[in-house]
């Protein structure tokens, strides 16, 4: 495991991580001087040159200095192109995508990230990727503005309804990383969480054979898996209290009244319905705000819902 963990940055684990840093702290340490460089000079000049004598008795300053003059205009300006070359060849390198990347849909809704694997299945909540290989992420929102930022790779990108963006990075050291959503995008921002979870090649193929057989998992334990992994416990409790959505203790096989003022009985076409097309019906007292999970879970993962909310008594 490398350590090059700053009180400023964590480890660098990817392999564009260095390059940035190294960008960033060109940037910064320029600043810093220059920052120094005006502030003792403003304090010097205004100590030195203060008003001492009456007003007749002013100083003249000096009338142009073609020497000084080109210094604050010339080392400054190459200083600005070394920026600008530098960070525009970091640039390309973050964006251009090599061809043989590992392709990963992201989706991100309020609160949480989903991860559509080629092999035709997704995570929540986890991302796992092979060591040294480069992932590229194509990623959209079901809802609002969200960002994907993973520090440790160096990787940010806005994540947005309607459009798709992507970034890439290949992970240089096996472990567990931390993501977060850095676009403020309501209640549980904060919450809005996910780990990648960089693993060797071999372990990644086991994982993916997994993936694909979950067979001897009873529905309701797989539902309630789905339930969090899926962030539906950041708008649905299961213990009666009220959150933005409705709890869902007690609710299978209840009667309730939607904003239309019918009423319905919630049995399994009706939560089947609530979770691909969650508009058609908007139970009342709450705002039409559940994002669709059409085309996200499959009907086996709607199963194993329905399954786990029945036990929810
Ligand atoms: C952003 C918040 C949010 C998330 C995330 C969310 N829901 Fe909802 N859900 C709501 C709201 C609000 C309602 C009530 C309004 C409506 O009926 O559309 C609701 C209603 C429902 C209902 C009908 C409940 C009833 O009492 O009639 C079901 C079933 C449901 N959601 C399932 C799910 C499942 C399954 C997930 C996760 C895969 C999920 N929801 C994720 C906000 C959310
Ligand atoms: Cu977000």
């Amino acid at each position: 495991m490398d350590t090059t963990a700053t009180i400023w940055m964590p480890q660098q684990a990817s392999t564009i991580a260095s390059e940035v840093d190294a960008l960033f702290y060109f940037v910064y340490w320029i600043s810093i001087f220059f920052l120094a460089v005006i502030t003792f000079g403003t304090i010097y000049f205004a100590v030195k040159y203060r008003r001492k004598g009456k007003r007749d008795q002013l100083t003249s300053g000096p009338h142009g200095h073609t020497g000084l003059e080109l210094t604050w205009s010339v080392i400054p300006t190459l200083i600005v192109l070394v920026m600008f070359a530098w960070g525009f060849q970091v640039y390309l390198k973050m964006n251009v995508i090599p061809k043989d990347a590992l392709e990963i849909k992201v989706t991100g809704y309020q609160w949480a990230w989903i991860f559509d694997y080629p092999e035709g299945f997704n995570t929540g909540g986890e991302l796992v990727v092979p060591v040294n290989k480069p992932v590229k992420l194509l990623m959209s929102s079901l809802d609002v503005l969200h960002s994907f930022y993973v520090p440790a790779f160096r990787v940010k990108m806005d994540v947005l309804p309607n459009r798709y963006t992507s970034i890439w990075f290949e992970a240089m050291y096996e472990g567990e990383f931390q993501v977060f959503c850095t676009e403020y995008c309501g209640k549980s921002h904060s919450d809005m969480l996910a780990m990648v979870k960089v693993v060797s090649q071999t372990d990644y193929e086991k994982w993916l054979e997994k993936q694909s057989d979950d067979s001897g998992t009873p529905p309701a334990e797989k539902g309630k898996k789905l339930f969090t992994s899926r962030a539906c416990n950041t708008c649905h409790s299961t213990d009666g209290s009220k959150s933005v959505g409705p709890t869902w203790q007690g609710t299978f096989g209840s009667t309730e009244v939607m904003a239309s003022g019918e009423k319905i009985t919630v049995d399994e076409n009706y939560v089947r319905e609530s979770i691909l097309n969650p508009n058609a019906k908007v139970v009342k007292g709450f705002q039409p705000v559940m994002p669709t999970f059409q085309g996200i879970l499959s009907d086996k993962d709607i199963d194993a819902l329905v399954a786990y909310m029945k036990t929810l008594k």
